[in-house]
């Protein structure tokens, strides 16, 4: 094989946190990129602006095609124009509590949807051209069995989102056993960003806070604060989903920093970010996050008004609209074989990643604050 030949790759789920992410690696390594994107009523293209291309100019290293993964005609039409080298599956249903409102689309896209793309490569003759990343995910395991979890530790899946990424995951194995493909499951723990999606706690959390400092909202509402998580960054886990591509070998490995955190743990420390320090008391739905102290150097330091947050304000309180039917208490996983295989190691850290959020949302939203201080309102076309 020609090692010198500009790699070509498959992005689905290009527009997501991780496929913004992996695309910007994989250009910047100098692959021709593809991406898969989903036709919406407004522009759904914001974490890839950056990236787009005029699909007038003469050469264009990334290039996106609207797609589907309940669509098997699709896929198979654009996996034949693109002829991949890599292909990384990571559109999906991704949001967990979603899952239990929409089991069955879950379901299709998830499951049935990694199925998809496996067997249009092998329908196309594609098998011995074009490797496969399976975004598979921590959620696999579900009610703990042990800890830290690991590549074999048993699945015990606890959401119809978990059930569909089970069916994923088996079916990449049994691809790669039954036709030899280079098709291999990434077990990724929980990964965040600045451009996470706006519905995860750790999203949710570091823009409540954000907005809390300036005065923008009052409360933060949350359900299970006791969930215990293993937190990294994006960033980390895309070059992962790559190494794992480029090994001799087809396998299946998790990826994850090998500490956990609280959500109470992550609030607090999301606060401490902008010198506002909480106090929790209650159990349950009685649970509440108070401000006990505030750090007048840092507020200083990012231009928040102190008289912005009271002490002895309730700044955090928990509504059980949030819980699951059925929660995922504790995940933290072991990435031995990551560390030792794939030569892969997290460069962000927990604090790291909580500055970057705070950081990044507390800019956000004083674009806000400074519209609304203009007298700038959403304009209402509907009244
Ligand atoms: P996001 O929710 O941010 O992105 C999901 C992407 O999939 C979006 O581009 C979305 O499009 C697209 N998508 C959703 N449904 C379909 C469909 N039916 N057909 C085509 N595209 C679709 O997820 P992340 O980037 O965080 O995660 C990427 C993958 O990794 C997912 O499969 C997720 O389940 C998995 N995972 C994520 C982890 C994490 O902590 N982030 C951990 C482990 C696994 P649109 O933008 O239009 O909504
Ligand atoms: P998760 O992520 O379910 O782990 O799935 P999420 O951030 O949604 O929840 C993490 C934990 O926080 C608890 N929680 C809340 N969650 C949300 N979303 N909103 C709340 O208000 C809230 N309050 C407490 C949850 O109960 C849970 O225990 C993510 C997704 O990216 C999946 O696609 C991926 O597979 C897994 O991570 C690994």
């Amino acid at each position: 094989m020609d090692t010198n030949k500009t790699k070509i790759a498959l992005i689905t789920g290009v527009t997501g946190q991780d496929g913004a992410y992996l695309a910007e690696f994989l250009l910047k390594k100098g692959y021709v990129v593809h991406g898969l994107k989903r036709r919406s009523s407004l522009f759904n293209t914001d974490r890839i602006d950056h990236l787009y291309q005029d699909p007038h100019a003469n050469k264009r290293n990334f290039i996106l095609h609207h797609g589907d993964l309940t669509d098997s005609s699709n896929l198979i039409r654009v996996i034949q124009e693109t002829q991949p080298d890599e292909i990384y599956n990571l559109a999906a249903q991704s949001h967990v509590k979603v899952s239990f409102d929409t089991p069955e689309y879950t379901a299709n896209a998830d499951g049935v949807g990694a199925l998809r793309i496996l067997d249009a490569v092998r329908l196309l003759g594609l098998t011995k051209k074009t490797k496969v990343y399976q975004a598979s995910t921590s959620e696999l395991y579900g009610l703990v069995q042990e800890v830290p979890q690991s590549e074999m530790t048993p699945f015990y899946p606890r959401s119809p989102y978990a059930v569909a990424k089970l069916y994923g995951y088996w079916i990449t194995v049994n691809y790669r056993e039954a036709y030899d493909m280079f098709a291999c499951n990434g077990i990724l723990f929980n990964h965040e960003s600045p451009v996470r999606g706006e519905t995860f706690v750790t999203r949710k959390i570091t823009r409540a806070v954000a907005k809390i400092a300036l005065g923008l909202q009052n409360k933060l509402f949350l359900g299970n604060l006791s969930a215990q998580r293993d937190w990294g960054h994006a960033k980390d886990y895309v070059e992962a989903m790559w190494l794992i591509l480029q090994q001799e070998q087809p396998e299946d490995y998790v990826i994850a920093t090998g500490i956990t955190t609280t959500v109470r743990d992550f609030v607090r420390m999301a606060f401490a970010e902008v010198g506002i320090e909480i106090e929790f008391s209650g159990k349950d739905v009685m649970e509440k996050g108070v401000v006990i102290d505030r750090d007048e150097e840092i507020l200083n330091r990012l231009k928040i008004p102190i008289e912005h947050v009271k002490l002895g304000q309730t700044v955090v309180k928990v509504d059980p609209q949030y819980f699951r039917p059925t929660e995922v208490d504790l995940l933290v996983g072991d990435p031995t074989k990551a560390k030792n295989k794939l030569g892969w190691i997290p460069k962000y850290t927990l604090p790291m990643l909580v500055k970057e959020m705070v950081d990044s949302d507390l800019q956000l939203m004083r674009k806000e604050e400074y519209l609304r201080k203009g007298g700038f309102t959403i304009l209402n076309y509907f009244e």
